[in-house]
């Protein structure tokens, strides 16, 4: 279902535009249907192309955390773009951002801006590969970390084999360089050590992840993979892109009182902007150039912009925004879980902190297998019928959904009774 005036930008839009849109998962391909073209945001609501409002809880894509067009994000956009846009130079806000990014993930020893997630995993692989001068890298199938070559890699054949590439125009010989595993399988963790342990440059995993829909760790997982680095001299790369500043002000490592050699930032740190950022132990960003032999650079690293946005984002992460975040998402899931309940739909909801996921399976999802289980077809019309009642839930069975510190009781109270709705007419 899509508004006309949306359906018209869009034809024109495919003519120039590959799918219409700038990055795939806004086509709705996974869910059919037309995209709705968004006019502005403010709050907790999307506004498209004809007007019409939706309940926003995409966010785009996480960063959104205060809702959107918050006053003083605005304002300090504003009053820095006076200033001008981009100097190619260092700024004072550069040091304060990286001040502010250290109180609150102390790990982060030292830390360098870049300008998207994938920017931010695909330093921090370099440099971890620089650092132990080993090529082996370790992902879990079901996580995303951007679109750099040899993350869009799946596990081989076997188990733990080498990896193969998981998008075209991946080389065969960046993508063996990968190897993949089950998250949550610490067993297989373990003897993937055991075996070539002394190759294993770095393990990259989402602490929480979203890429799958939301799967929390099981207990135990994290912590082994952070001691199986350490005594086999690998790089443990917590990618918090996704729930930095998102499950608690310092992340996941903040909520799980874990310490990763290295960590990777996005979304909320840039409050929206193009900023994103990778860092860890001093030792191991010492290899990075200008001090260096590992080479990482660009043209609006740090920029001003951008950093003025995410520090007015980051002053407002205190006490009261998670106790708040944690009290709508508890009265979403306990909402999702009761209307899944009285539907007798084959479903689960897994929630940590802010971030959520109705999965069109049965629960627990632990693991890409698990989730890989999940009726695609139930989905995609839930989520139609939750867009027809004004609810913009993520185009995809595989993402998580986000509230944020915008979103009332009253929006999550509609949002049950929408999905109560959806999920007996799409049964
Ligand atoms: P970007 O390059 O999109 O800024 O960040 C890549 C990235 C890295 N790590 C994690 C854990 C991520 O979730 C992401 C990007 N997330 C997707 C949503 N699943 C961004 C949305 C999109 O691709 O359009």
């Amino acid at each position: 279902m899509t508004d006309t005036l949306s359906r018209a930008l869009f034809e024109r839009a495919i003519r120039l535009i590959p799918g219409g849109v700038n990055s795939p998962v806004r086509a709705f391909r996974a869910v059919g249907g037309d995209p709705v073209f968004i006019q502005r945001a403010e709050g907790a609501k999307l506004y498209g192309a004809d007007g019409t409002a939706y309940l926003d809880y995409i966010g785009s894509w996480g960063p959104m955390i205060l809702g959107h067009a918050h006053p003083d994000v605005i304002r300090a956009v504003q009053d820095a773009a006076t200033r001008g846009l981009s100097y190619g130079a260092p700024t004072e806000l550069e040091v304060k951002f990286a001040e502010k990014i250290q109180s609150l993930y102390p790990s982060m020893e030292m830390m360098r801006c870049v300008s998207s997630g994938t920017e931010a995993t695909m330093s921090a692989i370099r440099v971890a590969r620089g650092f132990t001068k080993r090529d082996l890298v370790v992902k879990f199938e079901g996580c995303y970390h951007g679109h750099a070559d040899h993350l869009l890699v799946k596990a081989g054949s076997g188990l733990a084999t080498f990896g193969t590439p998981d998008s075209g125009g991946v080389p065969e010989g960046i993508a063996k360089t990968t190897l993949t595993l089950p998250f949550n399988d610490e067993a297989a963790l373990r003897d993937l050590f055991a075996k070539v342990g002394t190759q294993i440059a770095a393990v990259i995993v989402e602490p929480v992840v979203g890429n799958m829909g939301c799967v929390p760790p099981d207990p135990g997982f994290l912590e082994a993979l952070i001691a199986l680095c350490r005594d086999h001299g690998a790089v443990s790369i917590f990618d918090e892109v996704m729930t930095g500043c998102r499950l608690a002000a310092g992340g996941a490592q903040e909520r799980f009182g874990l310490r990763p050699d290295m960590t990777t930032l996005g979304k909320i740190v840039g409050g929206g902007m193009p900023l994103a950022a990778y860092g860890g132990r001093a030792d191991i960003m010492s290899v990075i150039a200008p001090l260096g032999s590992v080479y990482q650079a660009g043209t609006l690293s740090g920029n001003p912009i951008a950093v003025s946005a995410g520090l007015a984002t980051l002053q407002h992460l205190g006490p009261a925004l998670y106790m708040r975040l944690e009290a709508l998402g508890a009265r979403l899931e306990e909402g999702l879980a009761r209307a899944v309940k009285d539907s007798g739909a084959t479903a689960c909801v897994q929630r940590v902190g802010s971030m959520i996921t109705l999965f069109f399976c049965e629960g627990p999802v632990r693991s890409w297998s698990d989730a890989d289980k999940a009726d695609r077809k139930r989905f995609a019309a839930f989520h139609g019928e939750l867009l027809r009642r004004g609810i913009y839930w993520p185009p995809a069975q595989f993402e998580a959904a986000f509230l944020s510190g915008a979103h009332t009781e009253e929006d999550v109270d509609r949002t049950v009774m929408a999905a109560a709705e959806a999920l007996k007419s799409a049964s």
